[in-house]
């Protein structure tokens, strides 16, 4: 594959539930060789180290939210650092739990406006993060990111997404643990959607392959979510939100070896990985092959079909 200018942005935002630890993320993706592994791929590294949220009100526990002013500062800082990195490489946001993409794909989204192109995301999770802080029943913030990017109403205080991402250019793999108001507000939408049982039925090459085809015949920009969960929590222990029956190890990088061969990654998110429940890091350490199989990283040199 091409060469490219990875950039790592570290983002430990750990304000989108309550369950502590994600702010580990970053440090422990780095111990797990992340770095390296790029490198060791060909890929040029800039690491800009952890970033801290924008300015905010102080969170006083008095909303049904938990923590909304620290999540809104991190998505005022998250849609800047996005926006600046993709006109200088492919930035790799390490989480954090998911409310980062809030701020990730909105910037991203931006920047894709900006060039003209459109702009596709893959969320790669157990769960389809389409509440707003009007539906969610937990109050976890990290349940959002889906509703704030497609422009649901609701979030109020966050900053005014720009740009959002048409229902049709998002595809969701690994699906589920769906609540019923995301169901109810998802069957109205063009959001593409696989559960596991659909997986189990027709693998799970056959719905990715149609979405890759979708962006690459809309010469899109692809931000691609990979969220912890969307493993089985056998292979990936260290996620707050486990739910049994995910995607296997050999599913996972099948998905990330055929993001590799289609060229159209230009961005990811690493997220919801909590160090603080891992075993021996090997969650980090999964999490780490897979940013390199979509990077690169292969048994046998073969060529990357349609460029031969
Ligand atoms: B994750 C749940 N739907 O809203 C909620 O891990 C879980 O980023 C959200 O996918 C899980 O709290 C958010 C029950
Ligand atoms: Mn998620
Ligand atoms: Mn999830
Ligand atoms: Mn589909």
């Amino acid at each position: 594959m091409n060469r490219k200018t990875c950039i790592l942005i570290g983002a430990p935002v750990d304000s989108g539930k309550d369950r502590r630890g994600c702010l580990m993320g970053p440090d422990a993706y780095r111990t797990a060789g992340l770095g390296e592994a790029l490198t060791d791929l060909g890929h040029k590294l800039r690491d800009m180290g952890n970033l801290t949220p924008a300015t905010h009100a102080p969170d006083l526990g008095d909303s049904k939210l938990h923590r909304p002013n620290e999540t809104i500062g991190w998505t005022f800082r998250l849609i800047r650092a996005a926006e600046e990195a993709m006109s200088r490489g492919l930035p790799i946001f390490l989480g954090g739990d998911h409310a980062l993409s809030l701020g990730s794909v909105a910037g991203v989204a931006n920047h894709a406006a900006s060039v003209g192109r459109p702009q596709f995301v893959l969320w790669l999770d157990a769960h389809s993060d389409f509440h707003t802080p009007e539906t969610t029943a937990s109050g976890n913030l990290h349940g959002t990111p889906l509703g704030y990017v497609t422009g649901r109403r609701g979030f109020g205080g966050f900053p005014e997404v720009r740009n959002p991402i048409p229902q049709e250019n998002i595809c969701i793999l690994g699906l589920r643990s769906v609540d019923a108001a995301e169901k109810l507000a998802l069957q109205g939408t063009a959001i593409h959607r696989h559960d596991m049982r659909e997986i189990d039925e027709t693998g799970i090459a056959r719905p990715l392959a149609a979405f890759l085809q979708r962006v690459s015949e809309a010469q899109g920009m692809l931000h691609v979510s990979l969220d912890v969960d969307f493993l089985d929590p056998m292979i990936a222990p260290a996620v707050g939100t486990t739910v049994p029956g995910g995607a296997t190890i050999r599913e996972a990088h099948l998905v990330m070896e055929m993001i590799c061969d289609s060229g159209l990654m230009t961005s990811l998110d690493l997220v919801e990985l909590n160090p603080f429940l891992d075993d021996r890091g090997r969650t980090a350490q999964v999490m780490v092959d897979l940013a390199a199989s979509a990077l690169g990283r292969r048994v046998f040199d073969r060529p990357t079909p349609g460029q031969q």
